[in-house]
């Protein structure tokens, strides 16, 4: 990503077609181009009708500011390559595309964590400290993409003043709208079990037991806080003004900064909370639960994890143990 020139230097030009997607689904699509970039070292270009850098900026540090602007001439399909990560081509091109009749007549290169996965020694080494290397391997990723700048940082401080966000606090993020299409919603008693069983295993002196709240749905707030009065709901009210994208990032990041988180992975926004969560903890793998499918990198396009979902138990009588290394934000 810091190449000496920037004319001579390598690109991953990185492009996909025009789509509405949301937060979670897009970060995991850059992710996944970053981290072939990452692996044939190659400085990282988007082009991506859905992607808004000057969104990006309100939010997030630049990821890098060098060569971002390069023009290129032309490009060459990774799939007329024999060896991508061997390739003397300037601009290699990553094209790719959801649709099913979509044709391509090879696989799309293995993400990041496959090719460290292949380095026994060092799939090793992480699982001495964590009981998911891929997860730790993508929460990386999404640590250098993921950075707060200055600005947002002070935003979310006064928010969480604001609403009364205090730790211990359990996150609950209700995914609903368009997903139900996708997946069965689950009830929100369900949720609400888990958070009763981690107070039980965690009991908390020092003030009521709080819970963050985020849903897509705004229906969900009413119903949640007028049914489960034992628990002080702390959320983002969803009538408030502002830009959408404000309040999803917002969201992301106070659920991710909870204590313990209760959602779906499902949901890639869901995912997206507990890889932001493992920079939390020495290992986060079990500060949080899912309601329905294990942790897998993507649902869309064959891109990581070949779709295998990774279920891990946890109990609820180990979760203060482990360490937490720090605030996120
Ligand atoms: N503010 C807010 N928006 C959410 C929440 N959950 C989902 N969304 C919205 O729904 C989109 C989810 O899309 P995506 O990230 O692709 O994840 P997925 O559809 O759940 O797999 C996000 O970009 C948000 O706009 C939430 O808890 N709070
Ligand atoms: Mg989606």
């Amino acid at each position: 990503m810091n190449p000496s020139d920037c004319k001579t230097a390598k690109y991953l030009l990185c492009e996909w077609p025009t789509m509405v997607w949301g937060l979670g689904s897009v970060t995991h699509h850059i992710l996944y181009c970053l981290s072939i970039a990452v692996l044939t070292k190659r400085v990282l270009l988007i082009d991506a009708k859905n992607f808004y850098p000057r969104k990006w900026s309100s939010y997030f540090l630049e990821p890098s500011d060098k060569c971002w602007n390069h023009t290129r001439e032309s490009y060459i399909d990774w799939y007329e390559l024999d060896d991508i990560e061997t390739s003397d081509e300037q601009v290699v091109r990553l094209f790719y595309n959801t649709t099913k009749n979509f044709n391509r007549t090879r696989d799309y290169p293995d993400m990041m964590p496959y090719s460290f996965i292949k380095n026994m020694t060092l799939y090793k080494q992480i699982q001495g400290h964590h009981k998911q290397p891929e997860l730790w391997v993508v929460s990386q990723l999404v640590k250098y993409l993921y950075e707060l700048n200055s600005n947002f940082k002070k935003r979310l401080q006064k928010t969480k003043e604001w609403i009364g966000y205090k730790h211990p606090i359990v996150g609950v993020h209700i995914r609903r709208g368009d997903k139900i299409r996708e997946a069965p919603p689950v009830p929100t008693h369900t949720y609400m079990e888990h958070v009763a069983r981690y107070y039980e295993h965690t009991p908390n002196a020092e003030h009521e037991s709080l819970v963050y709240l985020a849903s897509d749905d705004a229906n969900v707030y009413n119903e949640t806080t007028n049914e489960y009065k034992a628990y002080r709901f702390v959320y983002i009210d969803p009538s408030t003004t502002g830009r959408k994208l404000d309040r999803a990032v917002a969201d992301l990041f106070l659920l991710a900064d909870s204590d313990f988180f209760v959602g779906t992975f499902s949901s890639s926004f869901g995912r997206l909370i507990h890889e932001l969560r493992q920079q939390k903890y020495e290992d986060g793998v079990c500060m949080g639960v899912s309601l329905d499918r294990g942790y897998h990198y993507n649902s869309c396009c064959d891109i990581g994890y070949k779709l295998t979902d990774i279920h891990i138990n946890c109990s609820y009588d180990n979760i203060t143990i482990e360490k937490t290394l720090k605030q996120l934000f």
